[in-house]
């Protein structure tokens, strides 16, 4: 089956593609090749299996393959390859806009597409700068984001970013940009199951950034509500509320980047909705898709959409947006998914399966370097100690033993382990992932 896949008539080189986020050449010297996969696995070329635990790369919520979805895609691509959706629109796109500002809380109820979650951070942040020009509050420019934060490769993205190795090399980046702290401290945090206890009170730290530039120059404040990419750094309780509370004070705009959180992975459709805090932007990205096909894009309150649709009836209201905004292929990805997730009821089975995942993932305290474990929803971070003088070795070593020997497919940022299984995981696959990462651990030892 995997054979029919790999075409027969192009040399195999692994030369020509700049690999992203790799270690181009550690991984060409002994590569880790995917060929297919289904449910809740990868195949290797060889047709050795890897259960799947970081659902591709935080996206294939629905599982691998999924047959509606797969249907959908092959009905789309046959029916209509691509229209424009500047001046023009095609169904699915206005459809699935109805569908994800249902599933969005309170009035959230306008969609605008991008095609990744880098694009959906910086469009959320060049609607936040017009929303303000719009309303005649031009000085709000500053745009705040947060020490450890991740909103992807953008300029916009990495400026409101805060971490390091996506900022060093890219110049000056925006200009008014400041950062909260990051809300995680292991003395205070370690080994906690969910939200923890301490940390709520790190929000007040807007109120002297406030202080200090004014609230008439700042626009927006983006915060992942979990951050995924430093390795699951759930909110502490009370914080979200809190910078809520914070960002009305003072008129400005709270954006959760929800490209990970959104579509499941905390056991509801947003994370806006399980912790009851109403930002004014939700960005979305791999989950709305499965992963299947690249989508992306914000959902904004009713007030900031209504405040650009003013002046003359031909005149363009925003001026954004990418050929790609609502590609009929991946709009017809997400209605299938949409249905699956809630065909399947999958956000609450996440719901139903995350005490059982926080305790199996917490059965590896103990094992060697092991420092802290954190967990959210379903997702989940092992941080090991780092090899002294070679931060990140241990880590590599890890996708290499998992890769090769456990059949576990992991994501690690550095020396931590990041787990996020598709939400069709079973309680005994559970099991299988915990174990082949305890399996990893040792071996990295
Ligand atoms: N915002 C957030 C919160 C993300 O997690 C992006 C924006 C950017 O999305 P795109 O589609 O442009 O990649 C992300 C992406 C990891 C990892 O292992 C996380 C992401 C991507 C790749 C790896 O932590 N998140």
């Amino acid at each position: 089956m995997t054979a029919a896949a790999i075409r027969a008539d192009v040399p195999n080189d692994l030369a020509a593609f700049w690999m992203p986020f790799t270690p181009n050449r550690a991984f060409k010297k002994r590569p880790r090749l995917i060929s297919r996969a289904k449910d809740m696995h990868y195949y290797t070329p060889e047709g050795r299996a890897l259960i799947d635990g970081a659902a591709g790369l935080w996206c294939c919520n629905a599982g691998h393959n999924r047959a509606p979805i797969v249907a959908a895609i092959q009905r789309q691509a046959a029916e209509l390859d691509f229209s424009p959706t500047f001046q023009f629109g095609h169904p699915l796109v206005f459809q699935l806009a109805s569908r994800i500002a249902a599933l969005a809380p309170a009035d959230l109820d306008h969609v605008f597409f991008a095609n990744s979650g880098s694009e959906a951070a910086d469009t959320a942040l060049k609607i936040a700068l017009a929303y303000h020009n719009v309303r005649g509050q031009a000085s709000r420019t500053r745009l705040i984001g947060r020490e450890r934060g991740y909103h992807g490769v953008g300029f916009g993205g990495i400026s409101v970013g805060g971490m390091v190795n996506n900022r060093k090399h890219f110049g000056s980046l925006l200009a008014g940009v400041d950062h909260l702290p990051a809300t995680y401290n292991r003395e205070q945090q370690a080994f906690t199951k969910g939200e923890p206890e301490w940390g709520g009170h790190l929000a007040d730290a807007l109120e002297p950034i406030v202080a200090l530039h004014d609230a008439s120059t700042i626009a927006a404040v983006i915060v992942e509500p979990m951050a995924g990419s430093t390795g699951v750094l759930p909110p502490p309780k009370g914080y979200l509320q809190k910078l809520r509370a914070i960002c009305d004070k003072y008129g400005i705009l709270l954006i959760f980047d929800e490209v990970i959180t959104g579509f499941g992975r905390l056991g509801a459709a947003f994370a806006a909705e399980r912790y009851g805090v109403i930002p004014d932007m939700i960005t979305f990205a791999k989950g709305v898709t499965s992963g299947t096909v690249p989508m992306g894009g914000v959902i904004v309150r009713k007030g900031i959409y209504d405040a650009f649709m003013q002046g003359a009836d031909h005149a363009i209201e925003l001026f954004h947006g990418y050929t790609y905004s609502g590609h009929p292929l991946a709009c017809a990805a997400a209605l299938a998914s949409l249905d699956v997730y809630r065909d399947e009821k999958l956000f609450d089975a996440a719901k139903t399966l995350e005490p059982k995942w926080y305790d199996a993932l917490m059965t590896l305290k103990g094992l060697p370097n092991v420092l802290d474990i954190r967990c959210l929803g379903l997702t989940g971070a092992i941080d090991l100690a780092p090899i002294a003088g070679s931060p990140g070795l241990r880590g590599y070593r890890a996708i290499e033993h998992s890769f090769h020997e456990a059949g576990v497919m992991v994501r690690m940022s550095g020396d931590t382990f990041e787990l996020t299984p598709p939400l069709v995981m079973s309680e005994n696959q559970i099991g299988e992932i915990v174990d082949k990462v305890g399996q990893t651990i040792r071996a990295v030892a």
